[in-house]
């Protein structure tokens, strides 16, 4: 292998450690108006993506009207995707239009679904869930035709609350449909001869005879001679008012919104029961000890929380787990949030450990969804009846690079220690000529572990040198062609494992360390006869010197010695 493949093999293997590294620590997010430009929006309730590589967000209203409009921090127009105001009923604020997908391969099937609460005025019923189908207008892709309404599932409802709403489609295609106890104290979610409570999968490309869908045989109850609804996939359901579906884990999230304790985040699976009115989060419900369990094999959830003051109405916000590009400390986490609380939280999960919630901001408003656009990045949604907003989660902590280094007088390679900690400024330069000084910060490294933590406030992701100065080392830059270094992540650059760490190799191997080189003592960029003069003519002082390159509280003649070692040594930079 000839040196440059080498470099290369070791850059590649460099970049992967730094990658991998993972910066869990910090809660500096905020949020920042996505929008600024539109009007306030009138009750929101989700917004989403059409998925066809368009960048449209289309914003549905609980009261019946979608927008549509570009996805764009200066967009200053929206136009009426539809309006269903005249179909849905909303008298009460969980009444109303409440979710809204996409067909999977839109648009070359034009078909959109929403789920919403209307009324038949005069029947023995009055309030019903409705989802059905939409077909977008062949001549106007920003509008939806009114007339073209299909309905799929009509679910007659016991009260006006607990609705659920969210549809989906999974990675299977099929569409996933919430649907929640209708507030009539969650018998129903353990009664598998009914709807509510339940999430429904149907298969919306083929219809079964009599229905404007079909069920997929791969159903867990689909062979079922009880006469449980073959449509649904999972049951034992409360409120499911948010889940989503994660292509990487292969897990479907969902928030089940509780009663007087608990909200849960859920790891929904086919056939599972999840415990409502039976159970509410891991505790029994109504009575708090003594659980109707049996034979019922509930799944419990992933996360709870608890209602830390019960006049307040909780509600879990479930969202999705990020995979978008801007916030890499979030990658792999479930973002979540409630909605009388105001906070954002992220969940992490790896399926078998307890998971690891953080909460990373708080604020005031009620937050009713949290959706992505098509880069997957989070849209945070204001639900207000006069000033409905949508806002983007932003990072505003620093640029952190965990930096090792070594400084040679100091280092005892009997003990495997340096006999002080110490100050060095390590410099961030722009990675292209002329190599500008974008950032700097000053930190004491470690006398054990030779490390410590730098954090750049005025640094966003990019390639850069860095450069570490130390009072009497040759300043010593990174490896050539720079280094990738992520805000939001933690990053690491260790000078001390590998010459190639230095530029131009600029750094001394001391038993199977490497060391930056002693003795520059003016900081000219040159160890040499000056250095050495300093070192002479401060013989004998006592203290903190520049002189005092071991560090042993004197200047003597050990200190020359290391300087008359490094004599000619001098920077090497690009
Ligand atoms: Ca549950
Ligand atoms: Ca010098
Ligand atoms: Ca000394």
């Amino acid at each position: 292998m000839i040196n440059s493949q080498k470099i290369l093999l070791k850059l590649i293997l460099l970049k992967v450690i730094l990658l991998l590294s993972n910066h869990n620590s910090h809660s500096q997010y905020y949020l920042e108006e996505a929008f600024p430009n539109l009007p306030p929006f009138l009750t929101p309730t989700t917004i989403v993506h059409s998925n066809d590589n368009t960048n449209r967000l289309f914003a549905a209203q609980l009261k019946g009207v979608i927008y549509v409009f570009d996805n764009s921090s200066s967009v200053s127009t929206r136009k009426v995707f539809l309006n269903i105001g005249t179909k849905v009923q909303n008298t009460g604020a969980q009444e109303g239009l409440l979710g809204l997908t996409f067909h999977y391969d839109f648009p070359n099937n034009p078909h959109f679904f929403v789920h919403y609460v209307f009324d038949s005025i005069g029947s023995p019923v009055r309030k019903w869930i409705r989802v059905s189908r939409f077909t977008v207008s062949p001549s106007n892709p920003d509008s939806a035709l009114f007339s073209s309404e299909k309905t799929l599932i009509k679910v007659p409802l016991p009260d006006r609350n607990h609705n659920g709403g969210q549809l989906a489609f999974g990675p299977d295609n099929k569409l996933y449909i919430a649907l929640g106890d209708g507030y009539a104290g969650g018998d129903v979610s353990q009664d598998k001869t009914q709807l509510l409570g339940k999430i429904l999968r149907i298969d919306i490309d083929s219809n079964d005879t009599g229905l404007n869908y079909s069920i997929p045989p791969d159903n867990p109850f689909f062979t079922n001679t009880s006469g449980w609804r073959k449509e649904i996939y999972a049951y034992g359901f409360r409120n499911p008012w948010k889940f989503s579906f994660d292509q990487p884990s292969g897990r479907m999230w969902l928030g089940d919104v509780g009663q007087f304790r608990y909200e849960e985040l859920n790891v929904v699976e086919s056939g599972k029961n999840y415990g409502w009115n039976k159970m509410e989060g891991f505790h029994c419900y109504p009575d708090t000890m003594v659980c109707d369990t049996a034979g019922r094999n509930f799944t419990l959830p992933v996360h709870e929380y608890i209602h830390l003051d019960i006049t307040q109405p909780y509600a879990v916000i479930c969202g999705s787990v990020y995979r978008g590009n801007k916030l890499p400390g979030l990658t792999g986490k479930l973002i979540f949030a409630d909605f009388s609380q105001g906070n954002v939280q992220s969940l992490e999960y790896d399926g078998v450990n307890p998971p690891v919630s953080e909460v990373l901001l708080d604020t005031t408003i009620n937050i009713t969804s949290v959706d992505v656009d098509q880069y997957n990045e989070p849209l945070i949604v204001k639900y207000s009846g006069s000033d409905g907003r949508f806002f983007r989660l932003r990072y505003s902590g620093p640029l952190t690079i965990d930096v090792n280094v070594i400084i040679e007088g100091l280092y005892n390679l009997n003990t495997n220690t340096m006999n002080l900690s110490d100050t060095v400024t390590v410099y961030l330069h722009d990675a292209s000529s002329p190599y500008a000084i974008i950032d700097s910060a000053t930190s004491v490294i470690d006398s054990v572990n030779f490390k410590s933590r730098f954090n750049f406030y005025n640094s966003q992701t990019g390639l850069y040198y860095i450069k570490v100065k130390h009072k009497n080392t040759i300043e010593t830059w990174s490896v050539e062609g720079g280094i990738q270094f992520t805000r939001g992540l933690l990053n690491t650059y260790d000078f001390t494992d590998d010459e190639i760490k230095a530029f131009g190799s600029r750094i001394k191997l001391i038993g199977d360390k490497y060391c930056l080189i002693s003795g520059d003592i003016n900081q000219d960029g040159v160890i040499n006869a000056i250095d050495r003069a300093a070192v002479v003519s401060s013989l004998g002082m006592t203290g903190f010197s520049y002189t005092d390159l071991d560090g042993n509280g004197i200047v003597d003649t050990l200190d020359r010695k290391i300087v008359l070692e490094n004599i000619g040594n001098t920077i090497s930079a690009p």
